[in-house]
């Protein structure tokens, strides 16, 4: 009661509500009034007024719906109890077919109506990287980091549809990237070092997540902070926390005021994501989903959520992402015995979700006008024993982006398309220890596959584009047996879609195995070019240039390092090799003008 003294009448406020909310243990270990400890006394209150204006609905609504979902999970409650799980259907694109050129079209004219969300704010306890990811490199040729290529990728977006939109002017593509304590001063950095990588510094946006309180019991009371008895335990809620924060911050309706009407969300470490970002637009627009999930083909048990249609016995309908260690006990208590399986395809029939999400603006602002941006939180505590009265350690609530159509109405337009893995997926998840023991045959997502499969990607769409691309040879690398494709990179501005690439090549053109190749200019047109060696090309934006073949030299060789050793950068040991670059042929063009190689 005395220490009321010292605080004002808001902190009294939510002292009482603590109170009544049933967390009088957090007062129980205060000393008297008057103690060195009064200035952490009104800062535990600034903690708690933090806590309660950072979740949809305030602390007192977080414990609520903890008290429901701890008692649900003390009976064992099934999340989908009475949802029986089959094969949705979406759409299928091929990649180069007719269809698929057709959708990314109609994406490139969407994308200037487009925002861009990175959830960043996961500090990817799974790779054990040190530093944020998205500060890692996307690949090693360039050394291009993830988020210069997704920037640079917006940036070549809103290009490309400011052409199509003939005689219309280019408007910047607002980007929001989702941080965490965890990450936003380090991302913040990366971005002021590098002068915002070519955007305005007004187009990108921080939104920083808070974390929520631990939970101690059953009860939802409150954890004590282990380092200080004048706190509340935290941890991360998870990457859902994106939509309450968008709600939020004004900012869709700033968009929506802007005339613009998709919001288009991903992950930091997909190098590949944006081979898939205008088809999968150009779908959205086309079919005028209201929500649209990129998924690829997945293997029975790789470790990515499954899109599932679930239908209750009531009637009700929804087509979401069931995570993977939901999926297998799901099948099997609805009457599949063998569980999540690999069809005769190879493949699970379940679409693998990649958690790239598109959704309209409008119906999307309406829902968390709604909510409040609150989507479905679950609670996974590790219980003592069978009894489930006590916790190991303590718990919290957590939630998913990817869980936001769950309270949609079945009137609401849910797709999903399904892409080539190959083209649009090579996420950065797993250390190399991990990834060593990932079964054969099963992705690896780590930092080695996730470069190899950009090498992989683009050597298939110049294949596709006529260019005669050679067969990859087999190699290991920390304990993971990859493809090995010519390293083949270009610059976004280069080329977004498939008709691009197919724009600026021509002839007879041949890459060999032991090829490195990056292509760093605008307007670089490849003609006849028979490359066997290493070819770096500059060019600066009003320089056309023509390059042609031969280009022979001894190139750039892959050599094998081991992720144990520390002599090297964590950046290159993780990935299990690095290039000694031997000889290259680098053309610089620095001046506006036609150029060619030959001449
Ligand atoms: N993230 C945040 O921004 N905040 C957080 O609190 C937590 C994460 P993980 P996860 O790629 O295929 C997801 O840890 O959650 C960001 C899907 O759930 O890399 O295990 C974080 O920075 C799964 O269905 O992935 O699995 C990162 O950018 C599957 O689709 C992103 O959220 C899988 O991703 C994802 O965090 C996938």
């Amino acid at each position: 009661q005395k220490n009321l003294s010292i605080l004002s009448p808001d902190q009294i406020k939510l002292g009482k509500m603590m109170v009544e909310m049933g967390q009088t243990h957090l007062f129980s270990h205060w000393s008297q009034p008057g103690s060195d400890d009064d200035q952490e006394k009104i800062s535990f209150f600034d903690q708690v007024n933090k806590l309660d204006t950072s979740y949809p609905g305030g602390l007192a609504s977080y414990i609520q719906n903890a008290r429901r979902l701890l008692a649900d999970s003390k009976e064992g409650k099934n999340p989908f109890d009475g949802f029986t799980p089959s094969v949705p259907s979406g759409e299928i694109l091929t990649f180069g077919d007719e269809n698929f050129v057709k959708f990314e079209e109609a994406g490139i004219k969407e994308v200037r109506n487009a925002a861009f969300v990175l959830v960043a704010g996961g500090l990817g306890e799974r790779l054990g990287y040190n530093g944020i990811k998205v500060a890692l490199p996307s690949e090693t040729t360039t050394g291009t980091c993830f988020l210069q290529h997704y920037i640079e990728s917006i940036l070549a977006l809103q290009e490309a549809s400011c052409r199509l939109a003939q005689g219309q002017s280019e408007v910047p593509i607002p980007l929001v990237i989702m941080t965490s304590d965890d990450t936003n001063a380090r991302t913040l950095d990366l971005l002021e070092s590098n002068s915002f990588f070519g955007m305005k510094p007004d187009q990108v946006k921080l939104l920083k997540q808070e974390k929520v309180a631990c939970l101690d019991d059953n009860d939802a009371r409150l954890a004590v902070d282990p380092v200080n008895k004048y706190r509340i335990q935290t941890k991360p809620h998870g990457h859902g926390d994106v939509h309450s924060l968008l709600y939020s911050s004004g900012l869709l309706n700033t968009w929506h005021d802007a005339g613009l009407k998709w919001v288009l969300f991903f992950q930091d470490t997909n190098g590949l994501l944006f081979r898939a970002i205008p088809s999968a637009l150009g779908v959205s627009s086309t079919k005028e989903y209201h929500v649209n999930s990129l998924a690829v083909p997945r293997k029975a048990k790789e470790a990515i959520g499954g899109i599932t249609k679930l239908t209750h016995a009531d009637g009700r309908t929804m087509v979401i992402n069931v995570e993977y260690n939901q999926l297998d006990p799901l099948l099997r208590a609805t009457g599949h015995p063998e569980g999540d399986v690999n069809s005769e395809t190879g493949y699970s029939p379940f679409p693998g979700n990649i958690n790239q999400l598109i959704l309209n603006l409008g119906p999307y602002m309406e829902e968390l006008t709604r909510t409040q941006g609150a989507i479905p939180e679950f609670v996974n505590p590790k219980y003592k024993d069978s009894s489930k009265t006590s916790f190991k350690s303590s718990t919290r609530l957590e939630c998913m982006m990817q869980d936001y159509p769950k309270s949609l109405s079945p009137s609401a337009r849910v797709g999903f398309t399904v892409m080539d893995a190959w083209l649009a997926y090579a996420p950065v998840k797993n250390n190399p220890e991990d990834a060593a023991k990932v079964p054969k045959g099963n992705p690896y997502h780590s930092a080695t596959s996730g470069e190899m499969f950009i090498y992989r990607a683009n050597s298939l769409i110049l294949k596709k584009a006529g260019v005669k691309v050679a067969d990859p040879v087999t190699a290991t690398f920390n304990g993971q047996e990859v493809e090995v494709w010519p390293r083949i990179t270009w610059k976004p501005k280069w080329a977004m879609t498939f008709a691009e690439v197919r724009s600026k090549v021509s002839g007879n053109c041949s890459i060999s195995q032991n090829s490195t190749m990056a292509i760093k200019g605008r307007n670089v047109f490849v003609e006849d070019l028979s490359l066997d060696g290493a070819l770096i090309v500059n060019a600066v934006d009003n320089a056309e240039v023509k390059v042609v073949g031969p280009v022979h030299n001894k190139g750039w060789l892959l050599e094998r390092v081991d992720h144990k050793d520390t002599s090297i950068p964590e950046e290159i040991r993780i990935r299990g090799f690095r290039f000694n670059k031997v000889d290259q042929l680098e053309l610089n063009y620095n001046e506006p003008g036609k150029f060619s190689n030959s001449t």
